[in-house]
């Protein structure tokens, strides 16, 4: 072969391994733009969440254990208190729904103003619904042992996909 036939190769090759590469980063965030949560308030509004959406709120990272993994881990993602902000949620209990209909309930007044958080990263990486994704919520367990309790482990739901404010007795 010819140095300018192979040179009139090279510039597909280049380009067409160029755009695998670019591809392979395009999956590892597949599915990014599609609506992973829904969250209604109390006037019955709802609003829905990509995870693009989430990565353009306040976001929050910690490592912690957890008593489902195994070692340190880093949970990044949002504040659930600047998601209920968000969806104009702010009085009495949210119930908050996973995939398989397992539900938790708590009261706002519990929410912490950066705990817990609605995780869509563990150590970088999308979580996949297989291993409790795309979106868990989290407790920095091993920062306080007020976490380290049943209370903390019930609300831990992974595999959330809905948030609906319930009224409490009073408002
Ligand atoms: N999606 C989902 N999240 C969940 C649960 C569940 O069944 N489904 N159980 C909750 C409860 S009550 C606790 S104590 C722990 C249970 O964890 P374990 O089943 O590993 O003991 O996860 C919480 N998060
Ligand atoms: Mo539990």
């Amino acid at each position: 072969m010819s140095f300018l036939r192979f040179r009139s190769l090279l510039a597909p090759v280049l380009a067409a391994s160029l755009c695998y590469f670019a591809s392979e980063g395009r999956a590892e965030h597949q599915g990014w733009d599609n609506p992973v949560l829904t969250v209604r308030n109390l006037s019955g509004r709802i609003q829905t969440y990509s995870r693009s959406d989430l990565a353009l709120m306040r976001q929050v990272t910690f490592t912690t254990t957890t008593i489902w993994t195994e070692g340190p881990h880093a949970f990044s993602g949002v504040p659930l208190s600047e998601i209920l902000k968000h969806a104009g949620v702010q009085v009495g209990n949210v119930d908050l729904y996973a995939a398989n209909d397992y539900v938790a309930s708590l009261p706002l007044a519990e929410v912490e103003p950066d705990t817990p958080i609605v995780a869509y990263l563990l150590d970088g990486e999308p979580m996949s619904l297989r291993d409790k994704g795309p979106l868990w919520v989290v407790y920095p367990y091993d920062s306080d042992p007020k976490y380290q309790s049943e209370t903390c482990y019930t609300r831990s739901v992974w595999q959330l996909v809905r948030i609906e404010a319930v009224p409490t007795a009073g408002n």
